[in-house]
């Protein structure tokens, strides 16, 4: 399988964030792709694609441009004004205070278009989030030339990112940008399958009121897991798009052959709505020694889901999502392309 690399994969690197009101390191970190391709080398992956550059078109196809014009130029500022750490929001204009895109304050701006804060702005941040999407997109490129697969091994991670919000370790969602330049580049149906253990609130948000787009996500129960907010089975889509979301939510200490089933269970609707490409957001944060969540799905899993999403039969793209236990992050990873492939 072809594998993209986000050269910039680096660049972003935050200091720390608040984990169980503890200040910790970010566990959204470069070691995790080092760790990936350490193991990928061991098992014999050695060649990589550099991605090429689509330009800010496919972003803005997906992101409001104001929003994008923050990412793209809030560091600067921030230097300018004479900062020389990471920008952490900590105050939001939600629940009532009025939201202002150009406050004249940087913690303010930057609490306007964050929902969380676990994600700090730092000097590479835009660099990254921007090779991410055009990693992915360089993927979909791929697959569109006749690849029957290929993978965006990237940070950092999207499908928490709306239009115009980011969070969860997220800026740009390269899922959605890779969805929607499918469809401007002539499919007429995509299906995102979200495997993260976390909802993919941001893909999911983005799709809602559209039947292009069918959107599945299986993760971590939002009564007890990020983002809280969003996730729910009640969640399926608005207007035309009702229909067209699908939310898994599974309770913590989930394993493998529960999700398996769960999967199985709709794969006649992944099958009805007849997608021209499938675009898998690739987390293992399901993994049982993941740090930051409650799955308990082992190395070997990874395989047997490889399969299983191979056998949807799509033309299929495979972007990184999330994983946090670095260590054999790259073993899960390469499980799931490997099951895909023995497949075909
Ligand atoms: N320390 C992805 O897997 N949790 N994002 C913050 C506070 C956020 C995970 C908890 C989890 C986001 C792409
Ligand atoms: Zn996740």
């Amino acid at each position: 399988m072809r594998v993209i690399l986000n050269t910039n994969y680096a660049s972003h690197n935050g200091a720390g964030e608040v984990h169980h009101g503890e200040l910790v390191p970010c566990f959204e970190n470069p070691t995790r792709i080092d760790s990936i391709l350490q193991t990928f080398k061991a098992y014999g992956v050695t060649e990589y694609q550099t991605p090429e550059d689509f330009g800010l078109e496919p972003i803005l196809a997906v992101h409001d441009s104001d929003y994008v014009d923050f990412l793209q130029h809030i560091w600067q500022e921030w230097q300018a004004a004479g900062n020389t750490v990471d920008l952490i929001p900590y105050i939001w204009s939600a629940s009532g205070l009025p939201a202002n895109h150009n406050h004249p304050s940087l913690n303010a701006r930057a609490g306007t278009y964050a929902f969380s804060s676990d994600s700090p702005i730092t000097a590479g941040t835009w660099e990254s989030t921007y090779w991410a999407a055009q990693s992915a997109l360089t993927a979909l490129q791929q697959v569109n030339q006749g690849q029957r697969a290929a993978f965006s091994l990237s940070r950092p991670p999207g499908h928490h990112a709306h239009a115009g919000l980011y969070g969860g370790y997220c800026y740009l969602n390269s899922t959605a940008i890779a969805a929607q330049a499918a469809l401007t580049q002539g499919a007429s149906k995509v299906c995102v399958l979200d495997v993260d253990y976390h909802h993919g609130n941001g893909t999911q948000d983005i799709f809602y009121p559209r039947s292009d787009v069918l959107t599945v996500s299986l993760h971590g129960h939002p009564d007890t897991n990020f983002p809280y907010f969003l996730g729910y089975d009640t969640e399926i889509g608005t207007g035309d798009g009702e229909g067209y979301n699908i939310n898994i939510p599974l309770p913590d200490g989930t394993a493998f052959s529960t999700w398996s089933k769960q999967l199985h269970d709709i794969s006649d609707r992944i099958h009805a709505f007849g997608a021209d490409v499938l675009i898998v957001a690739l987390g293992v944060d399901t993994f049982e020694g993941d740090p930051i969540s409650k799955f308990t799905f082992t190395t070997a899993d990874y395989l047997t889901m490889g399969q299983q999403i191979a056998a949807f039969n799509l033309p299929t793209v495979f972007i990184m999502e999330g994983g946090y236990d670095v260590g054999p992050i790259g073993e899960n990873v390469y499980n799931v392309l490997a099951g895909f492939e023995l497949a075909k």
